[in-house]
């Protein structure tokens, strides 16, 4: 610290103790910043050798190329995926509309396929660096060797989202011995904040690396730089064509890569937790289930009978689940605005927590908020296709609702409770 000859300060003198301690701190930067002695040359073998790695193509031109296309797709999938997490968790600031119906569908379509294409940009991009791995020193000083640390994490994390994130896509939760929504979404917050810090530390280089484009330096004849980002583009692009028809149902015959396809399943719709997983196949057959109405009026129960015969409406919405499909679908039944108000309530001002038969579960409930309740798309549906529900698609009545996540249509419904908002 500099200090001006008149500031009182500098007329303190330093304890002995303060003087040992500021020396033995520099004494200790002095000796971080001593270089690492060379390796001993038994170890320079295989890749820690001069030359290991050959290829002309890795340059910071190729690196900064891909790190921009990585930065977007990541960046989109970030903020696509906190919307979701948004959705699904609400906090009192945050409100999401019912309509356009199809917004939900294309926020979410956008998460899983840039999701996806990131998986042959982060490779190429890994691939173009990892020689630095076997760099000696490790680091020049111990601000370097913090954004190594850095950079370990970025790895880390980004790699975790899109194995994690695959796995939920393919419901494949064996390996995954944590709560996956929790887990993808922490890791998140984790990979945007290094990639941030990467991006603020590494800025003059990128930007060398945008402006300045060296001659290619490959032998003739081999890939060159502009046929590797081709190549990469390529691979995203297969990925995504593969996938995408999960999504959009035109391209689902060549969806060779996506777990689930829109038309695949009872009443050409895809089941996410059948009845008997769900453990509710007797309780909904029952002839006796009765959905039980809550609100300011009192508790009414009404029969599958009583359903019916109150106006029916016909609707075509999108189940999007955000495990990574979504397919449209034609719904009949009642609107759950003309169930509030045979409750006593307003659908302006209350919320409906929607119940389903299921005693446990992470789904077996949802609540819809005014913006849906009040919305005349939003249904307790008892048809789909013009058929009664299937018993997966939640027979004998379920929620369905315009621009909401699939994890909010709750299937199986046993009572609504109409209640001031929250
Ligand atoms: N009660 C209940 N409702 C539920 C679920 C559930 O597990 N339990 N799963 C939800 C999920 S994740 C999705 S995507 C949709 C799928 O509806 P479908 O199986 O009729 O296509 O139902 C939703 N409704
Ligand atoms: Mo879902």
């Amino acid at each position: 610290m500099v200090r001006e000859p008149d500031d009182p300060v500098n007329d303190h003198v330093p304890t002995p103790h303060t003087a040992t301690f500021v020396h033995s701190g520099r004494a200790a930067l002095r000796w971080l910043r001593t270089p690492l002695p060379a390796p001993p040359a038994s170890l320079r073998r295989g890749p820690f050798q001069n030359g290991a790695f050959p290829s002309r193509l890795r340059s910071p031109r190729l690196t900064a190329l891909l790190g921009v296309a990585l930065a977007l797709a990541f960046g989109t999938c970030f903020v696509t995926g906190l919307l979701d997490h948004l959705i699904q968790h609400p906090p009192g600031w945050f409100h999401w509309p019912s309509r356009p119906v199809w917004l939900f569908r294309f926020t979410q379509g956008l998460h899983v396929a840039t999701g996806l294409a990131t998986i042959p940009l982060l490779g190429v991009k890994l691939w173009s660096v990892y020689p630095r791995l076997f760099r000696w020193p490790p680091a020049r000083d111990p601000a370097h060797a913090v954004e190594r640390l850095g950079v370990l994490v970025l790895i880390a994390a980004g790699l975790f989202q899109l194995v994690t994130g695959v796995l939920n896509i393919a419901l494949w939760y064996g390996p995954m011995h944590f709560f996956f929504p929790s887990a993808h979404y922490w890791t998140a917050w984790l990979a945007i904040g290094a990639i941030l810090a990467h991006i603020g530390v590494k800025l003059p280089i990128i930007r060398t690396g945008l402006t300045h484009r060296p001659p290619n330096a490959v032998p003739p004849g081999t890939l060159t730089r502009r046929g590797l980002l081709a190549a990469t583009a390529g691979a995203a692009g297969v990925i995504t064509l593969a996938t995408v028809g999960q999504t959009v149902a035109p391209l689902a015959p060549i969806s060779l890569l996506a777990p689930r396809r829109p038309r695949t399943g009872p009443q050409q719709l895809p089941v996410n937790r059948s009845a008997a997983a769900a453990g509710v196949r007797t309780l909904a057959a029952d002839p006796g289930w009765r959905l039980i109405l809550d609100g300011p009026a009192g508790t009414t129960r009404l029969s599958l009978g009583d359903l019916a015969a109150l106006p029916q409406h016909t609707v075509s919405l999108p189940i999007t689940c955000v495990e990574g499909w979504s397919a449209d679908a034609v719904w009949t039944g009642v609107r759950l605005r003309d169930l509030i108000a045979r409750a006593g309530g307003d659908p302006d001002n209350h919320e409906v927590l929607a119940e389903s038969l299921e005693t446990a579960g992470l789904y077996r409930s949802s609540v819809v908020d005014p913006a849906h309740a009040h919305d005349p798309l939003t249904l307790v549906a008892l048809q789909l296709r013009g058929e009664p529900l299937h018993l997966d698609h939640g027979y004998p009545a379920r929620l369905i609702a315009p621009n909401r996540p699939g994890v909010l249509q709750t299937k199986w419904l046993s009572r609504l409770t109409v209640r001031p908002e929250r």
